[in-house]
């Protein structure tokens, strides 16, 4: 079996994309307005330290979420950093094992023990149940993280926190633009941290962001922010440096002007993927296309059941990297098997699904740099791949490849596909 001709790449033959498509490509927006913009920042010489940039960002994201606050920091990291500590946080925080290791690394930097929490099967988000049954009396707060840009279940986790009287957190890094029940993301729980690094659905190079509306939570997270100053000479608290510059506002205010033209992008770029690999054994594709939901389509998402689909989720990624689709295995193999990570959790929780989806979820290219035709390409060497499973595996197994292999990684210049 060949793509378009030729053999697979893992099988001798020549990669379908001489240039990598990648899983984080930036969506880039309209560069003449960014240039615009950066040449204001040194007509003004005013280059950071709440420049008029950054309040007119934080006024649109706040805007087009509809809270009262934004305070906009040098990434997402340092964002839940600052709300914990801005919220005094002591103790447990319960956190889903299934996320980007920031979500915990970032409670850990401030001296809290993430308590690892199940996954639901179907969203990938926390499960309200499990979170629940880890309440112990040093339980500090919850988060939930809107996973893959998927709303988490927000009334169950509100519940519980209300009930505790404890806060609600939410990692929203992945959702901005999605929605659940007329409620965009960044306005639910007490607050919730976005991020706007260079991957992300918008960008502003490096960025985050606290949104809430508690009018004192919004004020402290703003003195932290920048040293703990409230006016000159004066410190409120103990701060730290998480500004963000006005060049990063300046890529995040353009990159905002076309949010819903990179959710239309995505949109299709999900439907080409979904019909491409449609009705293949063993391939499940994650949709959040539900009536009460709008979704920002920023991740493309498969697990792969070796059982049904003959290779493994790791064997296919050999396959593809080989061909130069650089998809990944986001977030393997979860927080909770994180060597360095101190953690609270016990090692009697139940958190099969958390490995379950570890082993067999993969992300497809996406973003304004994959268009139909590319992804028509890798939908056929998904589909080949499939089709002669056992001499894929055993390729896999004679040449010892693993996913990301220096081997195929070293083939690809850097620099990455153009469109
Ligand atoms: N919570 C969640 C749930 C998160 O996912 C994240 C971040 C955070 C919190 C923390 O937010 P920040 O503090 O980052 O604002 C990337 C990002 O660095 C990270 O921001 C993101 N999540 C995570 C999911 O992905 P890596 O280590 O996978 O990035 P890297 O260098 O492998 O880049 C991804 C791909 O994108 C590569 O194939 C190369 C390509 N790329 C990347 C950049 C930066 C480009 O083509 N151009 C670029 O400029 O972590």
């Amino acid at each position: 079996m060949t793509v378009s001709g030729k053999p697979l790449a893992i099988l001798g033959g020549t990669p379908a994309f001489a240039q990598p498509l990648h899983v984080g490509r930036p969506n880039i927006g309209a560069e003449v307005r960014f240039r615009q913009r950066m040449d204001g920042i040194l007509t003004r010489r005013w280059l950071t330290n709440d420049g008029p940039l950054v309040q007119e960002f934080e006024h649109r994201v706040a805007e087009r979420i509809g809270v009262r606050h934004c305070v906009a920091t040098c990434n997402g990291t340092l964002g839940l950093q600052l709300l914990a500590r801005a919220l005094g946080l002591r103790g447990e925080v319960i956190v889903p094992a299934f996320t980007f290791i920031a979500t915990a690394s970032a409670l850990s930097w401030e001296g809290l023990r993430p308590v690892f929490c199940d996954i639901d099967a179907d969203t990938h988000c926390i499960d309200p149940q499990a979170a629940g049954a880890l309440l112990s009396p040093d339980t500090a707060a919850i988060i939930g993280v809107h996973l893959w840009g998927r709303i988490c279940d927000t009334t169950a986790l509100e519940a519980i926190a209300r009930q505790r009287g404890i806060p609600l957190l939410i990692d929203a890094a992945h959702a901005f633009g999605s929605s659940a029940g007329g409620r965009m993301a960044g306005s639910f729980g007490n607050a919730e941290i976005l991020s706007f690094h260079g991957t992300k659905i918008i960008n502003a190079f490096e960025g985050g962001a606290v949104v809430t509306n508690d009018d004192g939570l919004a004020s402290e997270i703003r003195a932290l922010r920048n040293f703990g100053f409230i006016r000159s000479d004066i410190t409120s608290g103990f701060g730290i440096n998480a500004k963000m510059s006005e060049a990063s506002a300046a890529m995040g205010l353009t990159s905002l002007e076309s949010l819903d033209d990179f959710i239309a992008w995505n949109r299709v770029n999900f439907e080409a993927y979904r019909q491409g690999l449609a009705d293949l054994p063993g391939v499940r594709f994650m949709s959040h296309n539900e009536a009460d939901r709008t979704w920002n389509h920023h991740y493309v998402v498969a697990e792969i059941d070796a059982s049904e689909a003959g290779l493994s989720r790791d064997m296919l990624l050999c396959a593809l990297h080989a061909e130069g689709v650089l998809a990944r295995r986001y977030f393997y193999p979860g927080c909770h098997r994180a060597p360095a990570l101190p953690t609270a959790s016990s090692p009697l929780v139940d958190l099969s699904v958390t490995d379950r989806v570890a082993r067999e979820v993969l992300q497809f290219p996406t973003g304004t740099a994959v268009g139909e035709a590319e992804i028509a390409r890798i939908a056929e060497i998904v589909r080949t791949a499939l089709s002669m499973a056992p001499r894929i595996a055993e390729a896999v197994a004679t040449n010892r490849y693993t996913p990301y292999d220096p081997r195929w990684m070293a083939s690809h210049p850097a620099g990455g596909h153009q469109r």
